[in-house]
């Protein structure tokens, strides 16, 4: 494989670990958990993982550990270091026991079930040390939640002689694994599952998980690109960006690129929730905006809105939600509806089946949008918001508002459209030296789990604004992120997704500022990430991070 100069000098860094897991470390056990909500029901659903302990992992005396042998499966979206955390679960590994072994599951949890695997070597391993990408054994959205599925696995995990199970993953895989561990622990199998937080979406996180990884160097790329853009509309004065950044449901990715390059318009999903804002509302405060700047003769702007923004605003949000169970897979009202081969008579179909108030908002949309509302939903039954241009529908509606405001002598300027959408640019991107440090650590911690024996625990590193000398390393069990949510028209045990909160220092740092960035050209213009240089530059966590931890 031809390598990058860049690819060459940055396979040498050598990532950070937190001073507790340099060589040997001694458990403390802290208080017994409980979830966030529903505990009867979660309770009854992992009688055997259930309510364990917090875990933080001190500097120890060395010990003797068995080798061990473990496998590891990437799942869902890409997002940078994944192959950190690996490297990291390989010197964990080889650090406890150099006998132990590695097996990378091929293609995400699919390749558990087809016993798809390969042995990751070191000379494999020192390939992809602090390079982007998933593809040392590459990813996959196959949802584990069938027995046979399990059992599959416990096959292959026995002929393998592997011990443990590391699920890198996001809220929904990282429910598979505690499922898993659970079904394993019931079946007294003796494989444990421990999971990773990755995805770029940075709503996996919690008291104990600070962030997921991915998240910063993710929006270190699109901050780059938004500045960039940024510096294109203040050079050429003559249009509006519209850039749709992913995140799924939550607005953290906006937000966070928001806080770096301070754009004119920044629509945050749980604020338009919250405040019940329609899509007419919307597009009013937007032409607003517009037409005020339009005023100081700047006919030019940035506006970010999160992919997941139409499934907030209340109108779409109860459309889509009844088109979640109206096409849940398999049911009836799904079948039918995809026996349609034209899309005019599909639309009709759906219209029919509707409630008459989403009827008539779904007819009311332009007719591309309402195809992109029916797509197949992902595995976990997510709507594939990635595939919805927000962004264009905005940009169309903000250009017929502002129509009428000139009919009434209320706009006199302007209204180009660029349209962008930021979300596979940054997700395979070379991890920033936070996320080379963090996943390293992640992985490196995820041995400790298994060589002391734990299941059902997520690796949890935190302190992460302090140097990572000071990081703390240790496990939270995943039953205690779990509620229940319905999906796929059923009420399901899984990790509460943590949205933007309005309370939350990043986002009052946002509305305290956006009324000024609106109308005052406030561009902020990033560059690029930085691997050597000063620690300001380099070393430097996302502004989330940073203001949440300052509170
Ligand atoms: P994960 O939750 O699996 O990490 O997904 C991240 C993400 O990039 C979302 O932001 C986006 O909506 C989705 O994946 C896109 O999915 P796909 O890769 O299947 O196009």
């Amino acid at each position: 494989m031809t390598i990058s100069a860049l690819q060459s000098e940055r396979a040498k860094y050598q990532p950070k670990l937190p001073n507790s897991l340099q060589s040997s470390v001694k458990l403390v056990e802290g208080k017994n958990t409980q979830s966030v909500a529903d505990q009867d029901e979660i309770k009854k659903l992992f009688p055997n993982t259930y309510g364990m302990p917090l875990i933080t992992f001190e500097a120890g005396e060395k010990k003797q550990y068995p080798a061990v042998n473990v496998g590891v499966i990437l799942s869902g979206g890409q997002a940078p270091g994944g192959h950190n955390v690996i490297s990291g679960i390989f010197d964990g590994i080889k650090n406890i026991n150099p006998e132990s072994k590695l097996y990378g599951f091929l293609g995400g949890p699919g390749g558990l079930v087809d016993h798809e695997y390969v042995e990751l070597t070191a000379s494999i391993i020192d390939e992809f040390r602090n390079t982007g990408g998933f593809d040392i054994i590459g990813s996959g959205r196959t949802k584990l939640e069938e027995t046979a599925q399990y059992d599959k696995g416990t096959e292959i995990m026995k002929e393998l002689g592997i011990k443990a199970l590391i699920i890198i993953g996001g809220d929904d895989s990282n429910t598979n694994a505690c499922v898993l561990a659970e079904y394993y622990a019931a079946q007294n199998t003796g494989i444990q599952v421990i999971g990773c937080p990755k995805t770029i979406d940075g709503d996996l996180k919690n008291d104990m998980i600070e962030t997921s990884f991915g998240f910063d160097t993710a929006t270190k790329v699109y901050s780059e690109l938004i500045g960039n853009v940024e510096r294109d509309a203040t050079s050429a004065k003559k249009y509006w960006h519209f850039i749709k950044l992913m995140g799924r449901s939550a607005s953290h990715i906006g937000l966070e690129c928001a806080l770096q390059t301070q754009p004119n318009i920044t629509l945050i999903s749980e604020e338009v929730e919250l405040k019940k804002q329609t899509l007419g509302e919307i597009v009013d405060y937007m032409a607003g905006i517009v037409a005020k700047r339009a005023a100081n003769g700047e006919n030019f702007g940035v506006a970010l809105i999160p992919e997941g923004l139409v499934e907030f605003v209340p109108e779409m949000k109860i459309l889509i939600s009844e088109l979640n169970d109206l096409l849940a897979e398999g049911s009836e009202t799904e079948q039918k509806f995809k026996s349609f081969t034209s899309k005019t008579e599909g639309r009709a179909f759906v219209a029919g089946i509707l409630s008459a108030e989403s009827a008539k908002v779904y007819t009311s949309l332009p007719s591309g949008i309402a195809d992109q509302l029916t797509l197949d939903r992902d595995p976990h039954g997510n709507v594939q918001v990635s595939l919805i241009e927000t962004e264009k529908l905005l940009g169309e509606m903000v250009k017929s508002k502002l129509k009428e405001m000139k009919k009434a002598g209320e706009f006199k300027g302007k209204f180009g459209t660029q349209y962008h959408f930021f979300g596979y640019e940054g997700r395979c991107a070379a991890p920033s030296n936070f996320d080379a440090d963090y996943c390293y650590s992640l992985g490196y911690n995820a041995s400790f789990l298994i060589a002391e024996g734990k299941t059902g625990y997520m690796s949890s590193v935190r302190n992460l604004t302090a140097p990572a000398a000071e990081w703390i390393a240790g496990g939270v069990p995943v039953t205690m992120m779990m509620n229940m949510e319905r999906r796929h028209g059923h009420m399901k045990p899984v990790i509460q997704k943590a949205l933007v909160e309005l309370d939350s220092a990043p986002f009052k740092f946002l509305a305290a500022n956006r009324e000024k960035w609106a109308i005052e050209t406030s561009f902020v213009y990033p560059g690029p990430i930085q691997y050597w240089g000063p620690a300001e530059v380099c070393d430097q966590p996302t502004k989330t991070l940073t203001l949440e931890r300052a509170k």
